[in-house]
């Protein structure tokens, strides 16, 4: 990871609307789980959940929450966003078909007390109808090579609160993104699914995804390494198991980053 460079005015600025947004991560945070019904759902978690969210009482759930929101406090560096280059096209696992973008939707399975609920589905229009989220940060791809890069799209939290996701999912805590194909898939845990600076993106320095970098919709998460940032989504899952995910099944760590 390269180190942001010695400020100039110009990152002074950067810094400056990071701490802001730092503060409103932490509010918009603590909002999103007061409407997710996290108490309700921290209590009634069973304790043999399995090592991400090892509750055993409700006295628990305040040190949980506490932690929740010191780690949702770890971002990924920003950078200006004269730093942005275009990324090389990296993956095409999942991308082999034309993209049919009027077909296109995202089919979201939802995790309920009885099993998994309903599928329910989604349009562009629906991601880009959420709060618009900009930011330039770097995309480090496992290879070894990584490039500063402006994204815009929807925060995975904002989709999961404003479409009611999680009072229906009963905030499972994993989520499982598969493209259409079902060609590539990631997993998440739900924390790193809900952190400030993952996105549902669909636009890249300046210009609507191209096919080859995702579109319609995909995963950035700079917390992670690129193969977590899913390209081309076409479904989302939450689970109660730790779902697949296609190179963590090759050798290559779960969690790829924080
Ligand atoms: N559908 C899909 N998404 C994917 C991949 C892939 O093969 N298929 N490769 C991943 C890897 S390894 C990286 S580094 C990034 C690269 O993103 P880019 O092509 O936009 O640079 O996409 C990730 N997302
Ligand atoms: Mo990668």
């Amino acid at each position: 990871m390269s180190t942001p460079q010695r400020p100039t005015p110009d990152d002074a600025v950067e810094q400056e609307a990071s701490r802001r947004s730092r503060r409103a991560f932490l509010t918009a945070g603590l909002a999103s789980l007061a409407a997710l019904g996290g108490w309700r759902w921290l209590a009634t978690r069973p304790t043999d959940d399995g090592a991400l969210w090892p509750l055993r009482s409700v006295l628990d759930a305040n040190g949980k929450i506490s932690r929740e929101f010191l780690s949702n406090a770890d971002l990924a560096p920003v950078f200006p966003r004269s730093r942005a280059k275009a990324p090389r096209v990296n993956g095409k696992l999942g991308l082999k078909s034309p993209l049919d973008a009027a077909a296109w939707q995202l089919q979201v399975q939802g995790l309920g007390p009885n099993g998994p609920t309903p599928v329910r589905t989604f349009s562009l229009a629906d991601i880009r109808a959420l709060p618009r989220v900009e930011m330039t940060t770097e995309l480090k791809c496992i290879e070894g090579w990584s490039v500063v890069v402006h994204w815009v799209g929807a925060r995975f939290s904002d989709f999961v609160t404003h479409y009611q996701l999680a009072s229906a999912t009963d905030l499972a805590p994993y989520v499982h993104l598969v493209t259409p194909d079902q060609q590539y898939y990631v997993g998440l845990d739900m924390q790193s699914a809900l952190h400030p600076q993952t996105l549902l993106c669909y636009e890249m320095n300046g210009q609507p995804l191209t096919s080859e970098h995702g579109a319609p919709l995909r995963l950035v998460t700079p917390l992670k390494y690129g193969i977590k940032h899913i390209k081309r989504i076409g479904s989302i899952a939450f689970t109660a198991q730790r779902p697949a995910d296609y190179w963590a099944q090759r050798g290559y760590d779960w969690y790829s980053g924080l």
